[in-house]
């Protein structure tokens, strides 16, 4: 069976590669680096590669990097960390491979005549689940293991666990085990599961959320903005507004997993639908274009049209797989 064939594969793979962690740790030992922190080789040192960066050399990680342009190495080659030439340079320094580069074409460019053999990628570039699927079987095509990641934090984030970032993953179980003490250090790591397009799906859910929220925000500023109110007033009042909201998405979840969903609902689609006309009305008398608000408001109102007004919006869902499709 195919599946046993890439299994076993990636089994024999793993102790090979334990091996060459270990010996990479030995090196490093005689070499008067501390022993127990893998060695890592990132490539790419943007805002996110250069905090990436920062957090490993703080932990004490031997760590190499390369950067298409040099000059962003210079302060990190300071801080301890060994500068490749070239990509391949930097991939042939160490088994464990971090790429934090701008898309996933630059990946592919990065990495076109680059010898992956017996290297472990984890790829933390931004990307779709498609291009984590196709860059996870390319990657074992060229005779590397891979794990896909999506970084839900912004720079200052990073190495501050207080701060709450972490980073997704997705691929091989073992693999992500083996590798977590130190793909944990800059952020906390999180298993998504073993298909490599997950993590990617799970970062652009999360973060099409995001914008919703911001899309909500900027409508609300927009209001204010109309009169002579001061918005730095006006944002804990949102942010307060917004936390206290966020968690009715546990409600939706428990509706989407029975498919009952009435059950516990304070605020019926027929009772918000006969609402909307007031927020259309209040945006149009304070000049504020309905723009953001009106295709969610036009949803709603399509749903109540199919009998649905005892339920609260969670068939929204519903109707944009059934418009996506
Ligand atoms: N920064 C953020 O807030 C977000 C947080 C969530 C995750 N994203 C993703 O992380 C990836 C890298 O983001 P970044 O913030 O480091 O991005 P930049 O500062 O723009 O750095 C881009 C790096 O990519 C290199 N690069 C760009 N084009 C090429 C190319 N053609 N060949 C080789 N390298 C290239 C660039 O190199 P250079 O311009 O310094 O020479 C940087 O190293 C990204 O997927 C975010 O979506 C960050």
């Amino acid at each position: 069976m195919a599946h046993t064939a890439v299994e076993h594969t990636v089994t024999d793979h793993a102790a090979v590669e334990h091996t060459a962690v270990e010996h990479a740790l030995v090196e490093h030992a005689a070499a008067g680096v501390p022993v127990g922190k893998a060695p890592v080789t990132l490539l790419g040192l943007g805002a996110m590669g250069t905090a990436l960066a920062r957090a490993w050399l703080a932990a004490g990680h031997p760590l190499t990097v390369w950067n298409r342009t040099p000059a962003r190495a210079e302060a990190l080659a300071a801080e301890g960390a060994t500068v490749a030439a070239t990509a391949a340079e930097a991939v042939a320094a160490n088994p464990l491979v971090v790429v934090c580069l701008l898309d996933d074409a630059t990946v592919g460019d990065v990495l076109a005549d680059v010898d992956l053999t017996g290297r472990d990628l984890v790829n933390l570039t931004t990307g779709t689940p498609a291009q984590a699927r196709e860059r996870a079987a390319w990657a074992r095509q060229r005779g590397a293991r891979y794990l896909d990641g999506g970084i839900m934090a912004v720079p200052p984030m990073v190495g501050i666990p207080q701060a709450g970032g972490y980073v997704l993953y997705s691929g091989a179980p073992d693999l992500f085990e083996q590798h977590r003490p130190a793909l944990a250090v800059p952020l906390a790591a999180t298993w998504t599961g073993e298909d490599p397009g997950f993590a990617a799906l799970h970062d652009i859910a999360l973060l099409s959320a995001m914008y919703g929220m911001f899309a909500g925000a900027a409508h609300a500023f927009a209001l204010i903005r109309t009169e002579d109110i001061d918005p730095t007033a006006f944002a804990p009042l949102l942010a307060d507004w917004l936390a206290a909201m966020a968690p009715s998405v546990h409600q939706t979840a428990e509706h989407l997993r029975t498919g009952d969903y009435t059950k516990n609902v304070t605020s019926p689609l027929a009772m918000q639908v006969a609402g909307t006309p007031t927020f259309l009305a209040t945006a149009e008398q304070q000049g504020v274009s309905p723009e953001l608000l009106a295709p969610y408001f036009e949803l709603m109102r399509r749903r109540l049209g199919e009998g649905s007004g005892e339920e609260d919006l969670t068939g929204v869902v519903d109707l944009l797989l059934r418009s996506g499709a």
